[in-house]
């Protein structure tokens, strides 16, 4: 990288941080973030990423793991008291975000035969701060799964999430996109309780093979799948331990950090309008309004009335007419 580069680079990242301090000021509590997607997407080397880019140092605040097992089990919060120390006294008041690492979400809880499956609900406890710290989500979705129910679960356990980051390998964007995964996410941040600000992260991007132009298509589809725009979605490779500084990197990530802070972002509960129940269908209106909606009987039915019709006319008429030639008959004798 030549000199110039550096300076510019430089300059960006300043700006940057400017324009994050100036929305975390703004901020009357850190934000809650919550990351998910499936097991191995990169969500802990996510966490340990975006807090090498704000700190300059690499740690293990995230527990990331290397193999088939599991490797972050429990609700993990890593606020700003486990990785923030500036030198700057101004800077130790700032709002940087909790991040809330989670059990990768494993795609054989995605099923159900009800309308929620074992990882909507628990996204849903989390969501809500209804989980204690360290809550044990693998013993959690075991106990779910066999149909057991909570014993309490109370509102207030931790702070509630305020934006959400869904986090997708690259390496898994050759495939179809988890639709059922993304599908939970998007009820849970979008339609039960809260509308909660959404944005994604594609992890591993060193690791991927695809062209620049269907990298583009991808990141369009997973967009419209989590409904989000595409200036909400971060393109990562995640830093791995002893990492050399890649400014701009550092900068990306702090963009992406502004928005995700941004004050005018706000996670809001929904307002449920109570609505009547119709009133209950007498038995034969119910199984007339059946017949009516198919096209056919339509036809038949109106047919049929129309007969029906007729015949009530004609009837009245020889009525009529009968009586009508009574009384002429009595007239005349
Ligand atoms: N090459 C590469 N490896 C990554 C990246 N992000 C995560 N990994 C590796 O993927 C594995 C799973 O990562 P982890 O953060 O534990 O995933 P999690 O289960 O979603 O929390 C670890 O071996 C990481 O080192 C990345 O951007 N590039
Ligand atoms: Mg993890």
């Amino acid at each position: 990288m030549d000199i110039i580069q550096r300076i510019e680079n430089l300059k960006m990242e300043d700006e940057a941080w400017e324009l994050l301090k100036s929305n975390l000021r703004d901020l009357e509590e850190p934000k809650n973030v919550l990351l998910v997607g499936s097991f191995g997407a990169g969500k802990s080397s996510f966490i340990n990423t975006v807090i090498t880019a704000l700190t300059g140092k690499y740690d293990y605040y995230a527990d990331v793991g290397s193999g088939s097992r599991h490797s972050t089990t429990r609700v993990k919060r890593i606020s700003s008291i486990n990785y923030w120390r500036p030198k700057d006294e101004v800077d130790k008041e700032l709002k940087l975000p909790t991040f809330i690492d989670i059990i990768g979400l494993d795609p054989q809880l995605s099923t159900s035969e009800d309308d929620r499956t074992i990882n909507s609900q628990i996204l849903n406890l989390v969501i809500n701060g209804q989980l204690p710290e360290n809550a044990d989500l693998l013993d959690l979705g075991k106990n779910l799964r066999e149909g057991k129910q909570i014993k309490e679960s109370t509102d207030g356990k931790t702070p509630p999430v305020d934006a959400i980051i869904a986090v997708v390998s690259a390496e898994n964007l050759n495939g179809a996109i988890p639709q059922t995964l993304i599908d939970e996410i998007y009820m849970e941040a979008n339609m039960r309780k809260k509308q909660i600000p959404v944005f994604a992260v594609v992890t591993k991007i060193d690791k991927c093979d695809l062209s620049q132009q269907n990298l583009e298509r991808k990141k369009n589809e997973l967009c419209e799948a989590i409904n989000i725009t595409p200036d909400k979605l971060l393109l990562c490779s995640n830093y791995q331990p002893d990492p050399e500084q890649d400014i701009e990197k550092d900068i990306d990530i702090l963009k992406f950090l502004i928005k995700v802070c941004s004050p005018h972002l706000q996670a809001v509960e929904l307002e449920k309008i109570e609505c009547e129940a119709p009133p209950p269908i007498p038995a034969l209106a119910a199984l007339y309004n059946t017949i009516l909606d198919d096209r056919y009987t339509y036809i038949r039915v109106q047919a049929l009335k129309v007969a029906v019709a007729v015949l009530v006319v004609a009837f009245f008429l020889s009525l009529i007419m009968n009586l009508w030639y009574k009384m002429k008959s009595y007239t005349v004798s």
